[in-house]
């Protein structure tokens, strides 16, 4: 069986990330692209000299012609700028909406029979954005937020407790904002809700409330230790769980940015919710129960995703 191509749009901290670990777990040849001359070429060529030593069967390339994406079964996307110390996500949207459109037009035309992930901030729009100017159907444009998230409150859960990460389940719902909504009900240590953890005395609902309060600002968190960019290991790291899933057909629940056209009451829009990820790209999204507290706060971040589009429609027609 031939090998599977991934794209990586972006060649950057993440993009970087992201190749070595597609090509350690031989995912499939990557190919890296960015607008900077010689730096995607010259990221994959050290990359690639480190597959004798790691031991993986993996081609690495990189160049400055979206033609290098072309015929690639996973593309995942990082092109754009990220945010400095005293951003926010939104405050990318100008530079980034433009990006995500050029990036999405070239998707369409090179490789119009991917599964594409979008990571580029303010990732909810952004995702919307790309899939219009991808054309490609929207079960197989999603973003990549809520593993991220997720996967920083079950370390900072894990931390608390002082048990193993891989014994924490949790979900965040909602844009990947200071919106977004860490669900402690929906979030267990070897499947004993959060909730009752307080009960039984394993923490206070006031260390409780501080660690989803920490998940929210996680991305801001590093930005602030970095001082020079975002994070990028643990977002790389959660976007090829996800391209893992849709290459293995894994059916894994993931919560990413999907498309949504009834579920949740939304319509035409992308917000982060729980999906199953296998051949068919978003096989369903999965629709749970919220309380009326839940559901304000997930109302909350859908109209914070909401206004962003309307910014990029309004960009758009100032353009037009
Ligand atoms: C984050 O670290 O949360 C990003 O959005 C990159």
């Amino acid at each position: 069986m031939a090998r599977k191509k991934i794209a990586l749009v972006g060649a950057g901290q993440i993009g970087g990330t992201l190749a070595l670990l597609a090509a350690q777990k031989e995912l499939g040849d990557v190919v890296l692209f960015d607008i900077a001359e010689g730096m995607p070429a010259g990221k994959a060529l050290d990359l690639a000299e480190t597959s004798p030593v790691e031991g993986f069967n993996a081609s690495l390339t990189g160049g400055n012609d979206y033609s290098i994406i072309e015929g690639a079964d996973v593309v995942i996307v990082t092109a754009g700028i990220p945010r400095k110390p005293g951003m926010s996500r939104d405050d990318l949207i100008g530079i980034n909406s433009g990006v995500c459109k050029t990036v999405g037009e070239a998707i369409g035309k090179y490789a119009p029979n991917a599964f594409v992930i979008v990571i580029t901030n303010p990732l909810d729009v952004m995702v919307w954005v790309l899939q219009q100017a991808s054309g490609l159907p929207p079960e197989r444009v999603v973003g990549m937020a809520g593993v991220l998230d997720s996967a920083r409150f079950r370390y900072f859960l894990a931390e608390e407790f002082n048990v193993s990460v891989e014994d924490v389940t949790a979900f965040v719902l909602g844009g990947h904002g200071d919106t977004m909504v860490p669900l402690v009900r929906y979030s267990t240590v070897a499947g004993i809700p959060l909730p009752d953890l307080v009960k039984m005395g394993w923490t206070t609902q006031e260390k409780l409330d501080a660690i989803v309060q920490r998940t929210r600002d996680g991305g801001a968190e590093i930005v602030k230790l970095l001082k020079t960019g975002s994070a990028f290991y643990a977002p790389a790291a959660s976007a090829i769980q996800m391209a893992e899933s849709y290459l293995k057909d894994q059916k894994r629940v993931l919560p990413v940015a999907a498309h949504l056209s009834g579920q949740y009451g939304q319509d035409d829009l992308y917000v982060g919710v729980p999906t199953i990820i296998g051949a068919g790209g978003v096989e369903k999204i999965i629709e749970i129960e919220l309380n009326d507290e839940e559901k304000a706060m997930f109302q909350n971040s859908v109209d914070a995703v909401k206004t962003l589009v309307d910014v990029v429609k309004k960009l758009d027609a100032e353009k037009s």
